[in-house]
């Protein structure tokens, strides 16, 4: 059960949340059913799909696939288009009392632009998270493992956009990579970094059928749940440690009860993200993981995140 005593409350890109916990980007965060289902959970927040200028189908299926061990996908980007999610948004906010935030994917830069112009007009929006390294869409790369146009990016996003502006980004994996990475993005208004979207164009394969499991790119897709998590942690231990202290740092990957939400937060995680959990649970993975942290924050005499946030001892 909810324990009122111990606060779940967080606060970055001055957005307040009731709980650090809420959906990824990705997983049943599409329609506006699935948004009206986030808005009646538990979660801290609504984040919609990365959204391109046009509505897409995305991938041919099947495109997500899950084991015990974490999750596969290709869907490719199905979403309903921008303008239905700056449509929606006055409705979201009188309807649910929490953060609404839009997940942007534009095909190109002059996109990205023209979203995020648009979207700055609309009060309604809380923030966007702009998505620099979605690993499905055959032909385009992800930008954040491109140094140089991350930098082309940040520079004229940041020109059109008045907004708090998140970037969700990629694992990296080479210390050097963290730390170039970092520097760029400490130069630029950026209120928030999510760490991290899937692995990219990883392969899972049914013996049985000697088989691929997913129909698109010869079966390549992002990797998430159980097999991330370690990367994720570290991705979020190591941007916190870089990026300047008014950047929170939002945690994805691997989350699926409160004992991996509690060591996102040692890392110095600002809030917590699910997303293969939210896939195969749905939203009561909101609820359940709240009450285990709490717990487990209960046991060890904290009331509020801030008691353990960012304090992973290291020898
Ligand atoms: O295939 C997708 O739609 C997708 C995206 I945009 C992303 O950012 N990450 C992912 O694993 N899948």
């Amino acid at each position: 059960m909810n324990d009122t005593n111990i606060s779940l409350a967080t606060a970055f890109a001055g957005l307040e949340l009731h709980s650090c916990l809420y959906n990824a980007s990705g997983p049943w965060c599409t329609t506006r059913e699935d948004l009206d289902s986030i808005g009646k959970s538990s979660s801290g927040a609504i984040l919609t799909k990365s959204c391109t200028l046009e509505e897409r189908a995305g991938n041919p299926s099947p495109r997500y696939y899950e084991n015990q061990l974490g999750s596969i996908n290709s869907m490719g980007l199905p979403n309903k288009g921008y303008k239905f999610y700056g449509e929606i948004a006055a409705d979201i906010q009188s309807d649910f009392d929490k953060p609404y935030l839009i997940s942007v994917s534009g095909l190109s830069l002059k996109n990205n632009l023209y979203m995020l112009a648009e979207l700055n007009g609309n009060s309604n929006v809380s923030a966007i998270e702009l998505n620099l390294s979605c690993p499905n869409v055959p032909g385009k790369p992800q930008t954040a493992y491109d140094f140089k146009q991350v930098v082309h990016v940040l520079t004229e996003v940041t020109k059109v956009n008045a907004k708090p502006l998140g970037i969700k980004l990629p694992p990296y994996f080479d210390i050097i990579h963290f730390e170039e990475m970092a520097a760029i993005i400490n130069e630029f208004e950026v209120s928030f970094v999510t760490c991290v979207n899937s692995i990219g164009n990883g392969l899972v394969i049914d013996v049985e059928k000697e088989a691929v499991v997913i129909r698109p790119k010869g079966g390549f897709g992002g990797i998430g749940g159980d097999y991330i998590k370690p990367t994720a942690l570290a991705n979020v231990r190591k941007f916190r440690e870089l990026l300047r202290k008014d950047i929170a740092v939002i945690a994805c990957g691997g989350v699926k009860n409160g004992v991996d939400a509690f060591e996102h937060i040692l890392c110095g995680a600002d809030a917590v993200q699910i997303g293969t959990q939210y896939h195969r649970e749905g939203t009561s993975c909101f609820s359940r993981i709240a009450a285990e942290l709490q717990d487990i924050m209960k046991n060890k005499g904290y009331a509020k995140l801030s008691d353990f946030k960012g304090k992973l001892i290291q020898y």
